[in-house]
């Protein structure tokens, strides 16, 4: 049945305030980085339940919303995740990945161990959900991967305005995160965010960034 429809309640601001906030948005944001050594300064729990209630605020296929954000603050599960995770790593780093890929990390500096994994207050683990069962009937979701790549991205924002630090964090194969947080079978592991303050001797690789005339064309360019 189709939804009542109900007037859209969009804020619109004048051009000038427009391109000041554009202005402002873009330099903040161009000074997130990806953080790899965080502070285990805690940080208040509502601050992040807020940060996912902005990341469930994006749009998905069919409204279906087709994840779950696990936070993880509990000490032995972070304990857990990082040995399970420093395992694949090792294994990564000395099998798994080809000469190319290492050549391509190695301006990055990383290596298979991960302290971080215990140090950030939390680890959001985002699960991606292709199907699920909805008064007992397995229903399918559409577009998840794209779907659970805006919230995701709209978690690394939000966390950023609000002044947290973040990483997007990849130790796969990541099956290992549904074992230890017990999570279902249609459930995922799509992607691994500490969330923290930097430490206060935190560096980040000085690398360059791909100009923006290489991502962006109008029309035929
Ligand atoms: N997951 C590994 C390697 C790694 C892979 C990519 I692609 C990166 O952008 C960065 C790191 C690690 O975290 O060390």
């Amino acid at each position: 049945m189709p939804a009542k429809m109900i007037p859209y309640a969009f804020e619109r601001h004048r051009e000038d305030e427009m391109r000041a906030i554009a202005k402002a948005l873009a330099a903040d944001m161009q000074r997130r980085r990806s953080c790899r050594h965080f502070s285990d300064e805690p940080v208040p729990r509502e601050v992040i339940e807020k940060a996912v209630a902005i990341a469930h605020s994006a749009p998905s296929g069919a409204n279906r919303k087709p994840w779950r954000f696990v936070v993880v603050d509990d000490p032995d599960l972070k304990r857990s995740i990082r040995n399970a995770a420093e395992e694949e790593e090792r294994e990564n780093y000395d099998h798994r990945f080809t000469p190319e890929w290492l050549e391509a990390l190695e301006p990055l500096g990383t290596d298979p161990s991960k302290p971080f994994l215990e140090i950030a207050p939390y680890l959001v683990v985002l699960f991606r959900i292709d199907w699920e069962e909805i008064n007992g009937r397995r229903v399918q979701n559409y577009y998840p991967v794209e779907s659970i790549g805006i919230a995701a991205g709209m978690f690394l924002m939000a966390c950023h305005q609000i002044g947290l630090a973040t990483l997007t964090h990849t130790p796969s194969p990541m099956k290992f995160l549904r074992d230890i947080l017990q999570r279902p079978v249609n459930e995922k592991p799509f992607l691994l965010i500490p969330v923290g303050y930097p430490a206060e001797d935190c560096v980040v690789p000085d690398i360059p960034k791909k100009p923006l005339e290489k991502a962006l064309q109008w029309n035929l360019g």
